[in-house]
């Protein structure tokens, strides 16, 4: 195809948009929610930015109708949103609050009244405090919690949505909640993340048979990861090593149960010294590995090593925030660059070429199953203009860049069925509080006010003509 020519999406292409609960609801007392392992983290000094939490957040909790507005202006087709555990099942285990259920059956009804899909995600981060209490992920027991908590949603919402996800980059909650201690609970335990993947893990193949046992027959139901695409810095063979090291522990810790029922070897090997992995019992790795109905990517920039050099300890950039500790168990002294490029507000570097390479991948892997980009987007340093406008035009570049590689893969044959943009709404964005924006439509924090910003207008032209147009 010329590159002058616009990329045209297939017809029945899913156009989305996605969000988190911890990250907008806010209401964090109301109606029988009890605190998460966020709600504690962002009261423990010096975690989060300026000590912000999600307390009000966007009080979408409030104003979700307002939201579902915004989604019908952009013309969106389907909408990703997870489930606040402790909003549902405020201790973790027992029956339902009917209160917390009712809120997100409005708003998936919400959803269909205006012909937008609604995507669950059981699983974004937000576990509930007692269950940290009780252990956390590192505990066998809090996979057997999630799958009874995922029964109890989808009896409440099984009659209204069909696409459900189980976990949101569970190596997120694994390496950054107890490894390098960025994200909540905040624990900094070697060998917990590696109990913590493989009961994330768990939680998963139980959630699914939960999921499964419950949902209509035409429900899809998949997991959501956000593997690294890891590239050696040189072919020398130590970085290509330092490559083979990072992408076991943060790809295939996870897709290799999942998509094909075995922990990698090099991975175990590689940790050996932290751990004999004997907390994975007979039988885990078959649970692990059920059937799906397509696999979720998140991608927002790829990551670049290179060997450890001898005698070298100090703390690693790796991207996913400052640490002493790091949180890659037995390649601790892997080194990581940032490649050039222009960057985000994160630091990270704007490179749509690893979509395409991440996409292929997954292709082969879990051959046969569809793909969906659950999230792409980008944080830039937005300001309302003083006609109270905002021109984001180094996120609509990089929107272009990202979905100009989405219709590269399809053009290659692999099978996307979807795209969901991160985010919504400019966001409480973890350690980051509201420090970093990444939405479409702008939020003010003080009034809650929110002004779709220019990359809302282009992406609905996007929606609305099916095609990307030849410049951004
Ligand atoms: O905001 C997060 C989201 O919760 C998970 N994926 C990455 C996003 C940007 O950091």
């Amino acid at each position: 195809m010329s590159e002058k020519q616009p990329r045209v999406f297939p017809s029945d292409f899913l156009w989305g948009s996605a969000t988190a609960s911890y990250q907008i609801e806010g209401a964090a007392r109301e109606d029988g929610r009890t605190p998460s392992i966020w709600d504690t983290f962002c009261r423990t000094p010096g975690k989060v930015f300026e000590g912000d939490t999600g307390d009000v957040a966007c009080d979408h909790y409030h104003r979700w109708s307002e939201d579902l507005d915004l989604m019908t202006e952009l013309g969106l087709g389907a909408y990703r949103f997870s489930v606040s555990w402790s909003r549902v099942q405020p201790t973790g285990r027992g029956p339902a609050v009917q209160r917390g259920l009712d809120f997100y059956r409005s708003l998936a009804d919400g959803l269909l009244e205006r012909n937008i899909t609604p995507a669950i995600t059981l699983y974004h981060w937000d576990l509930p405090q007692e269950l940290e209490d009780a252990g956390g992920w590192p505990e066998r027991d809090t996979a057997e919690r999630f799958a009874e908590y995922a029964r109890l949603v989808a009896e409440a919402l099984g009659d209204r949505v069909r696409l459900w996800t189980t976990l949101n980059e569970p190596f997120c909650s694994a390496f950054l909640g107890y490894g390098s201690g960025v994200h909540a609970p905040g624990r900094t335990e070697p060998e917990s993340v590696l109990k913590a993947a493989h009961h994330l893990n768990l939680a998963h193949g139980l959630g699914t048979q939960a999921l499964r046992d419950v949902l209509p027959s035409d429900a899809q139901v998949g997991i959501t990861v956000n593997p690294g695409v890891v590239r050696a810095r040189t072919d020398a063979p130590g970085d290509v090593d330092a490559a083979r090291r990072i992408d076991a522990l943060h790809t295939r810790i996870f897709t290799d149960p999942v998509l094909h029922g075995s922990y990698p070897e090099d991975l175990k090997r590689d940790t050996r010294q932290v751990s004999d992995w004997s907390f994975v019992k007979e039988g885990d790795e078959a649970t692990i590995h059920q059937p799906l109905d397509f696999l979720g990517l998140n991608y927002y920039t790829p990551t670049v090593v290179s060997a450890p050099v001898e005698g070298d300890t100090a703390p690693r950039n790796d991207g996913h925030g400052a640490s002493e500790h790091s949180p890659w168990v037995g390649s601790e002294t892997v080194n990581f660059h940032l490649a050039a490029g222009d960057r985000t507000d994160m630091g990270w570097v704007v490179d749509p070429t690893g979509l395409v390479q991440l996409l292929r991948r997954f292709q082969e892997e879990a051959s046969n199953i569809p793909l969906y980009i659950t999230e792409n987007g980008a944080a830039f340093e937005d300001k309302l203009d003083a006609g109270g406008a905002v021109h984001d035009a180094e996120r609509i570049g990089y929107l272009h860049g990202h979905l100009d590689a989405v219709h590269q893969a399809i053009e290659q044959g692999v099978d996307v069925r979807g795209y969901f943009l991160w985010s919504l709404l400019d966001n409480f964005e973890w350690a980051y509080g509201y420090s970093k924006r990444f939405g479409i439509v702008h939020v003010d924090f003080e009034t809650l006010r929110r002004t779709p910003k220019a990359s809302a207008r282009w992406y609905a032209q996007v929606i609305g003509s099916g095609q990307l147009p030849v410049e951004g």
